[in-house]
């Protein structure tokens, strides 16, 4: 019989799409960074990377923990898990066009703040402090907004957001987004 204790192995979760209510659940604070928090994460970047995506929030994969993975590198070699994430400092204005796991098939533009400063812990429950722009800023926002129940087609006209609600669920009707049924055929 094998004595140590093992890991389960990592796991591609399911990822809710808007209209789902559970999205707009809001995420409660880890108090501490212990195994089962670290699967998750584990879990987290495996499903972010497969998708693929350069950002997972617990939120999406109906989990109500405050943790967040990101990684916005080109070669996927910068990943970046943050667990009780909190922007402390914004500065500047950029506009970008967005795009969600839970929204699929969606981008449109939205403007944040250009840089932030943020507080979080890591996955060895270690606090970090960071200042980041660009891409990575965008995305850290995104993620955030996602552990209050927040998405991006919040910040879209409700006529926007009417249509995409509606077209996302005449997809769910057809048995789910083109990409995935495009990839099963
Ligand atoms: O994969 C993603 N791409 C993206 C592009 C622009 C701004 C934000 C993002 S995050 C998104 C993954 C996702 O839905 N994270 O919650
Ligand atoms: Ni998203």
């Amino acid at each position: 019989r094998q004595m140590c204790i093992r890991d389960r192995d990592m796991a591609i979760l399911d990822i809710l799409h808007f209209p789902d209510t559970r999205l707009r659940n809001v995420a409660k604070p880890v108090a501490q960074v212990d195994a089962s928090v670290r699967q998750l994460i584990d879990d987290m970047f495996e499903t972010m990377y497969a998708a693929p995506g350069i950002g997972l929030a617990a939120v999406q994969v109906n989990d109500l923990r405050r943790v967040i993975v990101v990684d916005t590198s080109e070669d996927r070699s910068q990943a970046l898990a943050l667990v009780n994430p909190e922007i402390i400092a914004k500065q500047g204005e950029e506009t970008m066009d967005e795009g969600c796991l839970s929204v699929p098939g969606v981008y449109e533009t939205v403007q944040r703040a250009e840089q932030i400063r943020f507080r979080a812990l890591d996955r060895d429950g270690n606090a970090i402090e960071k200042d980041v722009d660009g891409l990575l800023a965008v995305c850290i926002q995104h993620e955030i907004d996602h552990l209050d129940g927040k998405l991006f087609v919040d910040y879209l006209s409700n006529l926007k957001r009417q249509r995409i609600r509606k077209k996302l669920e005449k997809d769910a009707r057809q048995g789910g987004d083109k990409t995935q049924r495009r990839r099963a055929i």
